[in-house]
């Protein structure tokens, strides 16, 4: 038997992230953006949006964060996917339906396509709270460039030790686009 663990060791020049940032709130996401972007860079990732390394993708809020993961994730192209945002309470229940949304649909969007997607969703009561959290006294984005780090390291290392039929459950495998499961370039 064996011990799988990511580490931050490795080449990181071979791997593909997709980064899907929501708009709503980007003095936050903005932040958070630069934090993973420092992170990333640190560890030897092309952070260039003209290079080879990092797709980015705007969406409009954190809501539309886990439809667009799932079609990045289907494409077969990325390693890992980090999903940025920033949900703020208001006045209204708004804050509970869009925040609830995007945590399920990231956690399906990861689970249906066996891509890590990182949920880098702030989920805070103030913007005080938020801007705390994206740069001034600690940038979560640089944590979940890390995660991110961490399962594209993982994954390699678990797929290296599996059978390649296995790589997706029977029922998701026939719920998906089957044209789509190919890493095409
Ligand atoms: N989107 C956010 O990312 N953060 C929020 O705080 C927010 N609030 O409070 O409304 C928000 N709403 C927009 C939502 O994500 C969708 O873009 C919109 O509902 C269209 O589907």
């Amino acid at each position: 038997m064996a011990v799988f663990e990511g580490n931050f060791a490795q080449d990181s020049s071979k791997f593909r992230f997709a980064i899907i940032i929501g708009r709503f709130n980007d003095l936050v996401t903005d932040k958070l953006l630069s934090g993973c972007q420092d992170c990333l860079k640190r560890h030897g990732v092309d952070v260039d949006p003209n290079g080879t390394q990092i797709d980015y993708i705007w969406v409009p809020g954190s809501f539309e964060l886990s439809m667009m993961a799932r079609q990045m994730a289907i494409s077969g192209r990325y390693d890992a996917i980090i999903c940025l945002g920033a949900v703020i309470r208001g006045q209204t229940p708004h804050f509970d339906y869009v925040s609830a949304e995007a945590a399920k649909g990231v956690a399906a969007a990861s689970f249906q396509t066996g891509v890590p997607v990182i949920f880098g969703v702030l989920t805070v009561d103030t913007m005080q709270q938020a801007l705390e959290r994206a740069g001034i006294k600690a940038n979560l984005g640089w944590n979940y460039a890390l995660n991110a780090l961490e399962m594209a390291s993982l994954m390699t290392q678990v797929k290296a030790n599996q059978p390649a039929q296995s790589a997706l459950p029977e029922a998701t495998l026939s719920s998906l686009p089957q044209q789509n499961l190919i890493n095409s370039d």
